[in-house]
């Protein structure tokens, strides 16, 4: 009775070690899809290495060649992936040990997200997932057009993910500031589909939808914040037009004051007729 006590204890602390070592699993979310945060390589010198050791003991011999694949794209099997010549970042093959096989310091062509497989196990049919790698951040620039003023105006320039799974419970989001020339610069941007939204007060704001951040910088993206927007509807009209008339020629603090000079007259009312009955700019 007492051996038996200690036997169910015994497998009770398995249990619970077994359990214990599942929940340390971290979770990573890679392209919308989430995948154990175990298995996403860290790179060391920008170079990758990886070890398989085989699940089961009769997956490898000695000397069993082995096809090694890293493929753009997340998925958490095989075959959400497509693995083509167009998708292979990176390709070699090798001889295992008896238990295991490595592929060290390797350099995908390119790095978006990307999955790591493994071909050629006995008793699996087709290749198999044994890791992932991150896809490097890239930086995403451009200019925005709008009424800049003596004030050293700038715009808030917002770069939101687009279109996430309801599961994924926030987006990315990466918020900077313009300089007054409207030239902004987001650094460390992860892969995905974004929105951009620039923002200066008395302007109405501009967006352009559906910027692919893959693997490659982001330059040269321009907009235009239409001024004189100085109630913030994005649209320039009437009550933007009654604003003006009603502080004009006053110095004073106010939106009204569409170039920030400090003053409200003709260049804040001429900012609004030249775009009068325009609404937010949307590419
Ligand atoms: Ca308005
Ligand atoms: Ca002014």
């Amino acid at each position: 009775m007492k051996y038996l006590y200690r036997l169910v204890l015994m497998i009770l602390a398995l249990m619970m070690l077994t359990s214990m070592s599942v929940n340390a699993a971290t979770t990573v979310t890679l392209g919308g899809v989430e995948v154990d945060g175990n298995l996403v390589l860290q790179p060391a010198s920008g170079k990758y290495s990886v070890t398989y050791n085989e699940s089961i003991e009769t997956e490898l011999t000695a000397g069993q060649q082995i096809v090694f694949l890293v493929v753009k794209g997340v998925a958490t099997t095989p075959a959400g992936l497509t693995i083509s010549a167009d998708t292979i970042r990176y390709m070699d093959q090798g001889a295992s040990t008896d238990t295991s096989i490595a592929f060290s310091n390797f350099i995908p062509s390119s790095i978006p997200n990307c999955t790591v497989l493994i071909s050629g196990l006995t008793g699996v049919v087709g290749p198999k997932i044994i890791g992932y790698i991150e896809a490097v951040p890239v930086n995403v620039s451009g200019t925005v057009s709008y009424l800049s003023g003596v004030i050293n105006r700038v715009a808030t320039i917002t770069l939101t993910e687009m279109n996430m799974p309801a599961y994924i419970p926030t987006s990315n989001v990466f918020t900077v500031q313009s300089n007054t020339s409207g030239q902004f610069n987001i650094p460390l941007v992860t892969e995905g589909t974004y929105q951009l939204v620039a923002t200066a007060q008395s302007h109405a704001k501009y967006t352009k939808n559906n910027i692919s951040i893959i693997e490659l910088d982001v330059s040269g993206i321009t907009g235009n914040l239409l001024s004189g927007d100085i109630d913030s509807n994005d649209v320039i009209e009437f009550l933007d037009l009654s604003a003006i008339l009603s502080n004009y020629n006053q110095v004073k603090t106010d939106p009204a004051d569409v170039d920030g000079n400090g003053v409200i007259e003709f260049l804040d009312l001429s900012a609004v007729l030249s775009n009068y009955n325009k609404n937010a700019v949307v590419d």
